[in-house]
């Protein structure tokens, strides 16, 4: 009996429903995966911007590499043809583990919009910590499969506080335009953007910003712009414009597999195994590093548990996959030595959400490009970056969303709960009352210049601010604090941390270049040092 089978069998069993089962195309990770007792000289935990940056720059070095992804290969259709669900039609492609959706905006003239789903490894993590709901992309590309891909370098007299003990020169010169250049980093055409309905909504936010004075500025991304042209004019399958991006995007975003990722498996040094979870890291007997292991089918459950020993291993599993498995591994025994600062400095890169609600004489369109490619930057003044997000309904909503990047002072901390027996993180959803404040110095201006209201109506009933989420998890395992300055974990040669766990809780816009960036310096000087 295959594997396959096994798994699918299980899963009916689940469920109960032999139709949901057919429909969700239930399997279990590819052949090619990694056995049980290999020896491999690179292992990378995570298949996100840091993951995807030392698996290309490895292979290109000439070390043979395994990428370990707790998360599906994203690589076949459903059964409706299509490797992602739609936004607005969630099925169980769409959430990590859940029955029940949990949708960032969950609430639409005051009534609830969540659903049930089949529980399946869906694409995006609504991970439930006390204070904070941290969403996160799960699958082959990490962040980059279920993220906006607004690319956007920190002003550069706000690198200092956001990678102090990192030389900005070499970054802005060298490893921010390499970054760039990888990931496919475009700016919409203006003259377009002044013409087509589908940013309507992007117009009517840059007309208030200007009204009221603030800086309205372009944003970078990585969606393939001609392609939306295209998508516009009705000559290929829409994607943006057909509201695709929370759960997946089928056509023109260039996430890691399409960039990074490819670049990497054509080397032919890097493998990659999906569906399968790393859970422990410890020093092996002779030389090296012990990796377990467990794989995992579609519904979870483990089929598997491998153990594996790796020269080096790079901790590239996301800020709180990283910290969570640092935090656990210093507590439990396996890293003992790990030093006092893992599992801080953790920030939500001060993160919140509202709308406004427009006078009727200001609709917003009913075309909405799911892709964002502006934002008001009130962060010299006001502590506020504010990105012109979309509200992709299908229906006019006369209303302008946006989500607020904020200086929020507070940092939290992961730490091992031994009772509960598993990792636990400090913020407080209190602790977003700064994030709104700043917000509020672009919104409560515009709103009295304009003479508008803040919606109540998105995020429950009479609830102004979508202040119980992140989409920005940083830090946990901080540059230069719980590593050395290159992300060395210094009491254990050869292990590594690679991605946005580096990075001290707020990078002042969204992050995936600065991870990507700080990737590059990280990985070049590790390749010439220590390899
Ligand atoms: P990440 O991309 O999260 O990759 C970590 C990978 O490790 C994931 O694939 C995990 O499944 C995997 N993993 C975790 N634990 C394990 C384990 N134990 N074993 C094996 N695999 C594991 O990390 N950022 C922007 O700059 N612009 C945007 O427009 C933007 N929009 C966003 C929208 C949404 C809805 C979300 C959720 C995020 C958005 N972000 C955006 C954030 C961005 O995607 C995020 O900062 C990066 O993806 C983080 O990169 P890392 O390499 O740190």
């Amino acid at each position: 009996m295959s594997q396959n089978s096994v798994s699918r069998r299980g899963f009916i069993a689940g469920t109960g429903s032999l139709l949901g089962a057919a429909a969700l195309g239930v399997h279990a990770a590819p052949a090619r995966a990694i056995p049980s007792g290999a020896r491999v000289p690179a292992l990378v935990i995570g298949t996100g911007y840091g993951g995807s940056v030392a698996a290309l720059r490895l292979a290109q070095a000439g070390v043979d590499v395994h990428l370990v992804e707790m998360g599906m290969a994203w690589d076949t259709p459903g059964p409706d043809g299509k490797i992602f669900c739609n936004t607005l039609e969630p099925d169980y492609r769409s959430y990590w583990l859940r029955t029940r959706t949990k949708a960032p905006l969950n609430y639409f003239l005051g009534f609830p919009l969540d659903r049930d789903i089949p529980r399946h490894t869906g694409v995006l993590d609504a991970e439930e910590f006390g204070g904070i709901t941290v969403y996160q992309g799960r699958g082959v590309g990490g962040g980059s499969l279920v993220n906006g891909g607004m690319a956007v370098t920190p002003r550069r007299e706000n690198f200092a506080s956001v990678l102090p003990s990192v030389n900005a020169d070499e970054m802005y010169s060298v490893y921010y335009p390499r970054a760039n250049a990888a990931l496919g980093v475009a700016t919409i055409d203006p003259a377009w953007f002044e013409t087509t309905a589908c940013y309507q909504y992007a117009r009517v936010g840059r007309k208030h910003a200007q009204r009221s004075g603030f800086p309205f500025v372009f944003v970078p991304d990585v969606y393939d712009w001609d392609y939306m042209k295209q998508e516009a004019a009705g000559t290929v399958t829409k994607s943006a414009l057909a509201g695709e991006i929370l759960y997946g995007n089928n056509h023109g975003k260039k996430s890691l597999q399409k960039t990074y990722l490819a670049l990497a498996k054509a080397t032919g040094r890097v493998t990659v195994s999906a569906l399968h979870k790393v859970t422990s890291v410890a020093p092996a007997a002779g030389g090296g590093y012990t990796v377990t292991i467990e794989q995992i089918d579609t519904t979870g459950a483990t089929v598997a548990t491998k153990t594996v020993t790796a020269d080096r291993v790079f901790f590239a599993a996301g800020s709180v996959g990283t910290s969570k498995l640092l935090v656990r591994l210093k507590a439990t025994g396996a890293l003992p030595a790990l030093n006092a600062e893992v599992g801080k400095g953790w920030g939500d890169n001060g993160n919140v959400m509202c709308g406004r609600a427009n006078h009727l004489w200001d609709p917003t369109g009913q075309l909405q490009s799911s892709i964002p490619c502006c934002g008001i930057d009130n962060w010299a003044a006001g502590g506020a970056f504010a990105e012109v997000a979309p509200l992709p309904t299908g229906i006019e909503t006369f209303a302008s969303f946006y989500l607020s990047i904020t200086n929020n002072p507070h940092r939290a901390q992961f730490s091992w709960n031994a009772g509960a027996g598993k990792v636990e993180l400090n913020w407080q959803t209190a602790w977003k009352q700064p994030s709104i404040d700043m917000a509020k110095t672009i919104f409560d201006k515009i709103n009295a210049k304009e003479g508008t209201i803040y919606r109540t109506d998105l995020f429950g009933v009479y609830k102004i601010w979508g202040d119980h989420l992140t989409y920005h998890p940083l830090g946990g395992a901080v540059l230069n604090r719980a590593t050395d300055n290159y992300g060395r974990l210094t009491a254990y040669p050869g292990l590594y941390v690679i991605d946005g766990a580096l990075i001290p809780g707020n990078a002042t816009v969204n992050p995936f270049v600065t991870i990507t960036a700080l990737a590059e310096r990280n990985i070049e000087h590790i390749i010439a040092t220590d390899l």
